[in-house]
C-alpha cells in the first residue's frame, strides 16, 4: 500500500514475485529459472573473488558471501538467489575438523563410525553461524524485490560425508552403519536434523524467503531404507520450519523412485534431476505440490538451437503442472559457458510469458 515503508514494500514484491508464486502453486507471469550452483566457478567474477580465499573461510565472510550470491543474479537475470555457503558449514561450525579440498569437495578428519564418535557432535546456536545473519541482512538488502534461497543438507547426504570421511560413491561406511547399527544411525541423523533445522531457521528468520534441503546423495538408497532409515529425520527438519510458510524445496539426485516419499517428507516443492520427465515426476509425486527441475547441466555443453529443443522439451512436459520452477537437473558444471546460461533465463522467459 501507498504508506508502506520501502522494506515493506520490498517484502510485498518479493512476497509477489514468481519465484515464490510458482512455488505456491500460484499463477504466474513467466516460468521463473535459477539454477542451482549458480554461483561458482562457471562465472569469471567468482574465480576473480575467490582467488586466494579457501572455500570454508569464503563461507564466513559476510561482504563475499553477498557478492557471490549476486553475481550470478546481475548476469544471468535468473528470478532467485541462492545463499552462497555449502552443506557442511553448519558442521564446520560445531567445530568439526573437516576441509573442503579443492577438487574433492568436504573430507572429514575423524569418520563417525562408533557411538562414541557421536560425542564430535553438538548442538548449532545461532551465535555459531552469526556470519549467516549478518550475510543475509546485506544481502536482503541489496536483492531487493529477488528472494534469497536458503539451503542445507539433509541428514543422510551429511552423514554420508560424516561417516565415510568424504566424497564416495558406494556409502558402503553409512550403509553399514545403517544397516547394522540403525540404532546409531537414527541417533546419528537426529542430531544432524537438529543442527539442520537450527541453520535453516538462522537463514530464515534473517530474511530467506524459501529453503532448499539438499538430500544430494539419497537416490543410493531403495524406498524401503529410504522410508525407514531416512525420511523421519529429514521430516523432522522440514516439520520444524513449516511455521514460517516460507517455500520448502526438497532436492535429490537420482531419486527417480523416491520422489513421492521426498514430497510426503514434507516438501511444498520436489526438486527432480533430468532422469524423469517432469509430468512423469508430477504423477510420481502426487497431486498439492509444485516440482523444480529439470535440465540435465550437460546439455549446456551442446548448440544453442540442442539447448532450445531440450529447454522446450521440460517446458513442455511440465505445462500441465501446479506450479513449476525451473531449474538444471543438478548443478552447473564448473566448465559451463557463462553466456549459455544467460541465453537459457533468457529463452525460459519468452517461450513462457503470459
Ligand atoms: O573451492 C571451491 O570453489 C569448491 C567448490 C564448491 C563450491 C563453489 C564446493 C565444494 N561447494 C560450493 C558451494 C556450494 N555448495 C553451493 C553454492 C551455492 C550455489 O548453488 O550457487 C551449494 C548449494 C552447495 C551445496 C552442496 N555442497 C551440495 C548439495 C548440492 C549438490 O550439488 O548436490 C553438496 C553435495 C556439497 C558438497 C560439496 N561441496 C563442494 C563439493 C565439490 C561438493 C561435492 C563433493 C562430492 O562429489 O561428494
Amino acid at each position: 500500500s501507498a504508506n508502506e515503508s520501502p522494506a515493506g514494500q520490498a517484502r510485498t514484491a518479493t512476497y509477489e514475485s514468481a519465484f515464490l508464486k510458482a512455488c505456491r502453486r500460484e499463477p504466474v507471469p513467466h516460468t521463473p529459472v535459477w539454477f542451482m550452483r549458480q554461483a561458482g566457478r562457471s562465472l569469471p567474477e567468482y574465480r576473480k573473488v575467490r582467488e586466494g580465499v579457501p572455500m570454508l573461510e569464503s563461507c564466513t565472510r559476510p561482504e563475499l558471501i553477498t557478492e557471490i550470491t549476486l553475481q550470478p543474479v546481475r548476469r544471468h537475470g535468473v528470478d532467485a538467489a541462492i545463499y552462497f555457503s555449502d552443506i557442511v558449514v553448519p558442521l564446520k561450525a560445531i567445530g568439526i575438523d573437516l576441509d573442503i579440498k579443492p577438487g574433492v569437495g568436504p573430507v572429514v578428519a575423524h569418520p563417525i563410525r562408533t557411538r562414541a564418535d557421536l560425542a564430535q557432535l553438538r548442538d548449532l546456536t545461532p551465535e555459531d553461524v552469526s556470519y549467516v545473519t549478518e550475510a543475509i541482512g546485506l544481502l536482503t538488502r541489496e536483492l531487493g524485490p529477488t528472494p534469497l534461497i536458503g539451503f542445507a543438507g539433509a541428514p543422510f547426504t551429511l552423514a554420508s560425508y560424516l561417516v565415510e570421511g568424504g566424497p564416495s560413491r558406494t556409502y558402503e561406511n553409512a550403509k553399514a552403519m545403517m544397516y547394522g547399527d540403525p540404532e546409531l544411525w537414527s541417533d546419528l541423523l537426529d542430531r544432524l536434523a537438529e543442527i539442520t533445522s537450527v541453520f535453516l531457521k538462522v537463514q530464515i528468520e534473517a530474511g530467506a524467503s524459501a529453503v532448499q534441503l539438499f538430500d544430494s546423495w539419497a537416490g543410493a538408497l531403495a524406498p524401503a531404507d529410504y522410508r525407514r532409515s531416512v525420511l523421519p529425520a529429514s521430516a523432522k527438519v522440514l516439520d520444524s520450519v513449516a511455521g514460517y510458510g516460507v517455500p520448502r524445496i526438497h532436492f535429490g539426485v537420482g531419486t527417480g523412485e523416491l520422489l513421492r516419499l521426498m514430497g510426503e517428507a514434507g516438501a511444498d516443492v520436489v526438486g527432480v534431476d533430468f532422469r524423469v520427465p517432469l509430468d512423469e515426476a508430477a504423477r510420481r509425486v502426487g497431486p498439492g505440490k509444485a516440482l523444480q527441475g529439470n535440465l540435465d547441466p550437460t546439455v549446456l555443453f551442446a548448440s544453442t538451437e540442442a539447448v532450445e529443443a531440450k529447454t522446450r522439451e521440460v517446458l513442455d512436459a511440465a505445462a500441465g503442472l501446479e506450479g513449476h520452477v525451473f531449474n538444471l537437473g543438478h548443478g552447473v558444471m564448473p566448465s559451463t559457458d557463462p553466456d549459455a546460461l544467460t541465453r537459457l533465463v533468457e529463452y525460459v522467459h519468452t517461450q513462457t510469458a503470459r
